[in-house]
């Protein structure tokens, strides 16, 4: 039997739906977009004989062409799922569906704490580990569930750091914060340090490559049985916007990410510990990331947690006119509060104590007040 794949194009839900998910009524009509070449002839006269459901070819609304083979199916959730129960293969469209409308959790924050001389906005701050391990005290006073520690700015143009230099930096920051109870998510793209991080007390693996820079790293996941973040970026720190190009970059993000968590899950990572983030501003221009943001509830049908990280980028200069990364907090809490409204449930961010007040108003935004 063969499965139809959810999109990796498109899960295009009606205007409607792109307000907070858990609004959306049980009945809503859905649209979405997906590759119909492995759909089955009984199924696809299931389809076009139903008098609620619309099958149709894609046709694109300007943000960039999608591929021959896709079609979209128009209908009310429903009978999609009562068609589903006959004919098994929709049912990976299903579960895209029931991911995308589930309520998200609750958003968290995780307080960046970067160990290193040129982070593009809090470089050269916390090198001495001493400075690094008050910051990470305040990161956690002022409500961060998670303080991701890095030791090698991954900003535009930066280059790598050698494995010693990195360990130098983060384990004794790593160490001494998670000995004061603090939940420590290491950011790394090599194994040997992840696994120093975590023989440190780190309880969590953020890889802005999503296990693409060092082969070890996922197996190492998979042995020590921790959550990780698997970050899309269009390529290496050092060239990656470099003239970044997508047809449709939400489409291929999601593409992309769900080829990486199979990686992950085929590696041995339990798929529950998996977070995803579709990595704004590595590899991709001011309308790349803001169709992103726009888009996100599309990418909460890859099942996973999303987190996502848009602290003082460039992209908010480039909108508010704030030049200096210090200066783009205001635009900081407003992409937070469109983060938490389109089902984001960590908010990667330098400060802390004032994304907490954006937080909370975004989610009783998006959830109603408690
Ligand atoms: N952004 C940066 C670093 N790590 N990890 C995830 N999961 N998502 C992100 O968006 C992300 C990340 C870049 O920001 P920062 O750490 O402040 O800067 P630098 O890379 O210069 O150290």
């Amino acid at each position: 039997m063969t499965r139809v794949a959810p999109s990796p194009h498109a899960l295009r839900l009606q205007p409607r739906a792109l307000l907070p998910p858990i609004a959306l009524p049980r009945d809503a009509r859905l649209t979405v977009a997906f590759d119909a070449t492995g759909l089955e002839p009984a199924t696809r006269a299931a389809l076009d004989a139903h008098p609620d459901l619309a099958l149709a070819p894609f046709v694109p609304r300007g943000e960039g062409e999608l591929p021959a083979g896709e079609l979209v199916l128009e209908g009310p959730a429903e009978a999609v799922e009562a068609l589903a129960r006959e004919h098994p293969t929709l049912a990976a469209l299903v579960e895209a569906w029931e991911a995308a409308l589930s309520p998200p959790g609750p958003p968290r924050l995780m307080g960046v704490l970067n160990v290193t001389p040129d982070s593009f906005s809090d470089g050269g701050r916390f090198l001495d580990p001493d400075a690094a391990v008050e910051q990470g005290r305040r990161l956690r006073a002022e409500g961060a569930t998670w303080v991701d520690v890095g030791g090698e700015s991954t900003r535009p143009g930066a280059g790598t750091v050698p494995t010693e230099e990195e360990l130098a930096r983060v384990i004794p920051v790593v160490d001494a914060l998670a000995a004061e109870g603090v939940d420590v998510s290491i950011d790394t793209r090599k194994a040997p340090v992840a696994r120093a991080a975590l023989d440190a007390g780190a309880r969590m693996v953020n890889d802005v490559s999503a296990g693409t820079h060092d082969e070890d790293l996922l197996p190492l996941v998979a042995e020590r049985g921790c959550p990780l973040v698997l970050m899309h970026a269009g390529g290496e720190p050092a060239t990656m916007q470099h003239d970044p190009r997508y047809r449709d970059v939400v489409a291929e993000v999601a593409s992309s990410l769900r080829e990486r968590a199979a990686a992950a899950v085929a590696a041995g990572v339990d798929p529950a510990r998996l977070v995803l983030d579709p990595g704004i501003g590595f590899g991709k221009r001011l309308e790349h990331n803001l169709s992103l943001l726009r888009r996100l509830p599309e990418l909460r049908s890859l099942g996973a947690p999303l987190l996502v990280g848009v602290s003082r980028k460039s992209f908010i200069g480039r909108l508010s006119g704030a030049e200096r990364p210090q200066d783009r907090v205001g635009g900081t809490a407003a992409a937070v509060t469109a983060c938490v409204l389109g089902g984001a449930e960590i908010l990667r961010v330098h400060d802390v104590g004032v994304m907490a007040e954006a937080v909370s108003v975004a989610r009783a935004l998006r959830d109603g007040a408690r």
